[in-house]
């Protein structure tokens, strides 16, 4: 019965383990409505020694709105002429974001301009050169994308596309050249990631007592709560970052937050606090 129950658990365990071996994905996040420095992830397995990674990509609107905007990122030259792009890649110079005039051009269904207007199409080509890429089978993110979100709240999407009639979808070949893509052996498979736009209401920043005002009593508050050992500031739930006493938004609560409401009370009246809602979540 045992040994039933061990061969069971080992069947369990591989089926597992293989249906995992071969993805491309996005990841799904919330983000603040207005953040500049919102990101998404691509990441990738595979479980032999990879050639080359192609996503043809469209970017879409879920609600009307609800969209990246500002900069795109691209990175179509390999030459250190990128913007918003980081690649988790051995070969960064051999790996490009490709947006052309007529994206979609002899596909069933036309791209559009990638131009912050959705759609945007767009196409991800990466190469491992001598190396080869070692085999991932656990995954790794592969690149991340930075880029601004509009303050419209609702969705948007990262969904693979027709490119053109060479890159009608994703393409992953291995070594010695197999596509483990749809058009090939079929076994990676794909995740679009969707990106939520949710409210952001945080208008009670400096505010670490939570008594409606910014003024010297905040600064005593945070100065106790640091070197006295007092009372954790309020935190208000709907700021992206640790709440109102973190009033540089970088994540945390320290001295120079302290520094920041000093400025901005008694100091300069040209000084603002950082604004958690445009920074978002660190
Ligand atoms: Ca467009
Ligand atoms: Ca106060
Ligand atoms: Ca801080």
């Amino acid at each position: 019965m045992r040994r039933i129950t061990c061969f069971i658990l080992g069947l369990l365990m591989f089926t597992t383990t293989a249906a995992a071996d071969w993805y491309i994905q996005f990841e799904s996040k919330e983000v603040t409505a207005g953040q500049q420095n919102a990101t998404i992830e691509l990441s990738a397995a595979w479980e032999v020694k990879l050639m080359t990674l192609e996503v043809p990509i469209v970017v879409r609107s879920l609600d009307p709105g609800a969209f990246w905007t500002g900069t795109l990122p691209y990175d179509s030259t390999g030459l250190n002429d990128d913007f918003g792009v980081t690649w988790n890649w051995a070969d960064p110079d051999w790996a490009d974001l490709f947006q052309t005039v007529f994206p979609g051009e002899g596909c069933a269904t036309p791209g559009e301009l990638y131009d912050g207007n959705s759609p945007d199409n767009f196409d991800i080509a990466a190469v491992a050169m001598l190396s080869r890429a070692k085999p991932q089978p656990d995954g790794r993110t592969v690149l991340t994308l930075h880029f601004a979100v509009t303050e419209t709240p609702g969705q948007f999407e990262f969904d693979t596309a027709c490119f053109q009639p060479a890159s009608t979808t994703y393409r992953m070949f291995t070594d010695p050249s197999i596509d483990r893509g749809p058009l090939g052996t079929g076994e990676c498979s794909f995740t679009k990631g969707v990106i939520t736009i949710v409210p952001c209401e945080c208008s009670m920043r400096g505010d670490t007592d939570a008594n409606g005002l910014v003024d010297p009593s905040d600064i005593v508050t945070l100065v106790n709560y640091l070197f006295y050992g007092g009372p954790a500031p309020v935190t208000d739930l709907d700021c992206p970052t640790y709440g109102q006493a973190d009033t540089n938004c970088d994540g945390r609560t320290n001295v120079a937050d302290i520094a920041a409401l000093i400025r901005y009370i008694f100091r300069d009246i040209t000084a603002t606090l950082c604004n958690p809602c445009a920074e978002g979540t660190p």
